[in-house]
């Protein structure tokens, strides 16, 4: 039997069951409606179940790349149950209310932040129902963006989903039952044309107590957030750090160019990234940026320049692509200040001009009784949404600085060994950062490149950093 015949059976059979009921219902809402709903009844009806998951399947799960399935509570579960074994896809459970006791969970199951989940549901009518699970699911750090529904009551539910970034997959809509019914001589043609004149006033409004969750970005992984990024060198270095198992930055900050590449031959293949400040080097060549380049293919690492250019964006353009540096031309990434507004941007994305290259931009410092002050973080990290193609990420000391999980957070002020260098630098630990500050990659200089022996030093800062974010991840 087709697809279409199946369909048709199973409209006959929710209406022979009264799944589908028409006449004068009296809602919660205390207004009328001349349709009603209740699958709750399919449970007494395991043919009516089979039949529903073998379409919802062959319809929708069994073209879909989700890691899990989630029904919304409570006439959904047993058909996402049902789902769940013909898919051979693993499930998640939402309660209601979170357990007064234990673990506290809203979520049953076992899942990885950042996976995909395809929610389950029966009805929808503004969405709200579909959207309080949507929201417990996104705070789990997990992908809630498609749906599948046996019936759209085509009242704007299917609207407000989408608004929300919930793509809707639905096997009937109303008028579609409509004409399977009066086909079938189970409604009359007038009452067809009673519940559609009453949908086509009776547009639901959009939820206003459902608020959209943002998706908490340090939940997720970098190869979810690989995904996520625009900026070409922020999907690069997502890629490299979920490749290498490193999110450490070394920063090399030496004065001369044989102690740097020495340094960084015995480093590099901890490294996902490495920054310098060209201006303290003595001994600057083009043969240092050869070989410094040679090192970064040979270990796979990206270049960082911390410049942080300042100036007018004519200015700043300059100091990209000319002088003794042509910072422009071998640097992956720089770090630039908002300071002087959306002008530095503007000037560092013309020098690019398509060019893979990226910006880190200052949102915050490390250092003791800076400046900075909660307006101007704000205003940075507004300017800078005006850039994605240009956008790495910021540097920046806090998780709540922003929150898009495609930009990269790169703290530096990282050291085991002390508090605080003597002249305002203010040092955290690579647990702290990762876990509580929300950094997705850790600078690291003195702790390493002033220890006695780097080599051993890098290890353990990659090691420390690397399970703080596992742990944040919930990876094993
Ligand atoms: O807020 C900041 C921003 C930066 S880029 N605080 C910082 O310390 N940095 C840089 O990170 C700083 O210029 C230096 O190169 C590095 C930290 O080095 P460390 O030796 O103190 O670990």
């Amino acid at each position: 039997m087709g697809f279409d015949k199946k369909l048709e059976n199973l409209a006959v059979k929710l209406f022979e069951i009264n799944a589908v009921k028409f006449g004068e219902f009296v809602m919660k809402s205390g207004l009328t409606t001349p349709v009603y709903f209740d699958l709750r009844v399919i449970v007494s009806y395991p043919e009516v179940l089979d039949l529903i998951s073998s379409l919802l399947y062959e319809f929708s799960v069994k073209s879909s790349s989700c890691d899990h399935l989630c029904g919304v509570p409570y006439t959904a579960l047993p058909i996402a149950t049902l789902l769940s074994v013909l898919a051979k896809k693993p499930m998640l459970m939402r309660r209601k209310e979170a357990k007064a006791y234990g673990t506290k969970k809203l979520i049953e199951g076992h899942f990885k932040a950042g996976q995909t989940v395809l929610i389950v549901e029966d009805v929808v009518t503004s969405g709200g129902s579909v959207l309080e699970t949507v929201n417990d699911i996104r705070k789990e750090g997990l992908v809630a963006e498609e749906a599948v529904v046996i019936v759209d009551r085509q009242q704007g539910g299917v609207k407000n989903l989408e608004a929300n970034n919930v793509h809707v997959k639905s096997l009937f809509t109303i008028s579609s039952l409509l004409e399977i019914f009066v086909k079938h001589g189970k409604v009359t043609k007038e009452t067809a044309e009673k519940v559609k004149e009453y949908l086509k006033n009776n547009q639901a409004v959009k939820e206003p107590t459902v608020a959209d969750a943002p998706v908490d970005r340090t939940k997720l992984t970098y190869e979810k957030r690989e995904k996520l990024a625009n900026n070409p060198i922020a999907k690069k270095l997502f890629n490299i750090m979920a490749t290498k198992k490193s999110n450490l930055c070394l920063s090399v900050d030496l004065t001369s160019t044989s102690k740097i590449l020495d340094l960084l031959t015995r480093v590099g293949e901890h490294i996902c990234l490495v920054k310098t400040h060209v201006d303290i080097i003595e001994d600057f060549s083009e043969s240092f940026v050869t070989q410094l380049k040679q090192l970064a293919d040979r270990f796979g690492f990206l270049i960082l320049e911390d410049r942080k250019f300042a100036d007018i964006g004519n200015t700043v353009s300059l100091q990209y692509s000319k002088g003794l540096y042509k910072i422009g031309d071998w640097a992956d990434c720089v770090t630039v200040h908002s300071l002087p507004g959306e002008g530095v941007l503007k000037a560092i994305s013309a020098s690019v001009n398509g060019v893979s290259k990226g910006v880190f931009l200052l949102a915050e410092m490390s250092s003791e009784g800076n400046l900075i002050t909660p307006d101007y973080i704000e205003q940075t990290v507004k300017v800078a949404a005006k850039y994605p193609e240009l956008m790495t990420g910021f540097v920046c000391q806090n998780k709540k600085t922003f929150s898009d999980p495609g930009l990269i957070q790169l703290t530096p002020g990282v050291q085991l060994q002390s508090s605080g260098d003597g002249l305002g630098q203010v040092y955290n630990t690579p647990e702290k950062i990762i876990l509580e500050n929300g950094a997705d990659i850790a600078v690291v200089g003195r702790g390493i490149v002033a220890a006695k022996n780097p080599e051993a030093q890098v290890v353990i800062y990659r090691d420390a950093l690397w399970k703080a974010y596992a742990e944040r991840v919930g990876a094993k």
